[in-house]
């Protein structure tokens, strides 16, 4: 596995240090929504003054707890998110004036039933296609949380300061993906543990600004590094690429071991990786319509069909050199779990190696996984 820099702050770290930004935000009167998803557009929520609390539980320790009110066969990101708030043991949902749901997976749009109990959780109504009718019903949902926001902090939204949220956002879509796409020199410069685990931490950093100069330095650094240090050496580990599910909960149990087996996690086809960021919101449009067109083209398998995701995929191993593609599928996740289908066809027609790993938060499976990550690798010639 590539070296991780003496200055790494873990992702527990990180979430622990926003903890503090968070209280000190709330202090001074400070709006928070908490959020589980990238189709929530974060502008419209900036444009009211909040910051946008990630809510996605990367931990095992709530499930028990959920699964008293939760079916134990769901996701282990749902039940662990929903876990943290009936234990009232997530800061992030405590300090979260109103949380923001999404018709995402039916056990997300369920569960968010059940989490408006504990505190007011406001659901925006996303179609599962792309059809013109479902950008023009996605349109109104933006418009519709710009009203409930505005009714509910009593302000008034203008299309002006959206516009200005939609330009920092853009700026900030620019700098992560110059970071990830680092991930596209060969041979690789940075870990795909730190490029995940650094994405992930500066969700909990609320100053966009501070965002940008943070990852730019990092980019910069490790690019420098590239050129003075690894440029036109032979590569003989494999490339990989990680799509799918979320995969903050199970990073260490299979992204670290793919690197520790000898090989390179280069690019993520996922939430947590370039999905949301390859496209910008059109700052040409005006801003309801460019929102609705850009939150709905991203790539998640709730949307059918999803060929664009297919697509995506292709380009990437392309563009990333890659030796192989390693979907990660959340247990009962459906829509992933079906769509791996396609997957699975898209990168072995290119004569590329494909594994699917269907797994939990649990740790049960660790040595399992690690079996099949070793043979995996062992099927990919350099
Ligand atoms: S845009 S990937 S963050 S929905 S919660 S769908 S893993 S069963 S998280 Fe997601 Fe938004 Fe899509 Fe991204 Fe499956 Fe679990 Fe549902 Fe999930």
């Amino acid at each position: 596995m590539l070296k991780l820099p003496d200055n790494f702050e873990s992702y527990a770290e990180a979430r622990k240090a926003g903890f503090l930004r968070m209280k000190d935000w709330k202090e001074k009167g400070g709006n928070v929504v908490g959020i589980f998803c990238t189709f929530v557009p974060e502008e419209i929520l900036r444009a009211a003054d909040a910051v946008a609390a990630p809510l996605c539980a990367t931990s095992e320790e709530p499930i028990p707890a959920a699964e008293t009110k939760l079916p134990r066969n769901l996701c282990p990101l749902i039940k662990a998110s929903y876990g943290f708030a009936l234990t009232d043991t997530c800061p992030y949902f405590y300090f979260s004036d109103l949380i923001v749901g999404e018709t995402t997976c039916d056990g997300k749009r369920k569960t968010f039933e059940l989490m408006n109990e504990i505190k007011e959780t406001y659901v925006m109504q996303l179609p599962h296609s792309r059809s013109e009718a479902a950008l023009e019903s996605w349109k109104g949902e933006m418009i519709r949380l710009k009203e409930k926001l505005e009714d509910f902090y009593g302000i008034e939204i203008s299309e002006e300061r959206i516009k200005k949220e939609i330009q920092l956002r853009n700026r900030e879509r620019k700098a992560l993906l110059g970071f990830l796409e680092l991930g596209k020199l060969n041979p690789a410069p940075i870990s795909g543990y730190e490029l995940g685990t650094r994405l992930d931490g500066l969700g909990f950093n609320f100053d966009i600004e501070d965002r940008c100069a943070v990852i730019e330095a990092r980019t910069k650094e490790v690019y420098e590094d590239w050129k003075q240090n690894f440029e036109g050496k032979p590569n003989k580990r494999p490339r990989i690429i990680i799509t799918g599910c979320p995969n903050s909960g199970v990073r260490d149990k299979i992204i670290k071991t793919v690197e520790e087996l000898g090989a390179d996690v280069v690019g993520f086809d996922c939430c947590n990786g370039t999905r949301e960021k390859v496209e910008p919101v059109d700052e040409s449009m005006p801003v309801y319509d460019a929102l609705a067109k850009k939150y709905l083209n991203i790539n998640c398998s709730v949307m059918s069909p999803n060929d664009s995701r297919m697509r995506y995929i292709e380009e990437m191993l392309e563009e990333y050199q890659a030796d192989g593609v390693i979907e990660i599928i959340l247990q009962a996740c459906h829509t992933y779990n079906i769509e791996s289908h396609y997957v699975k066809e898209t990168v072995t027609n290119k004569g590329k190696a494909y594994l699917m790993i269907e797994t939990d938060y649990s740790q049960s499976d660790k040595g399992q996984i690690g079996t099949r990550l070793e043979a995996f690798l062992e099927t990919i010639e350099k």
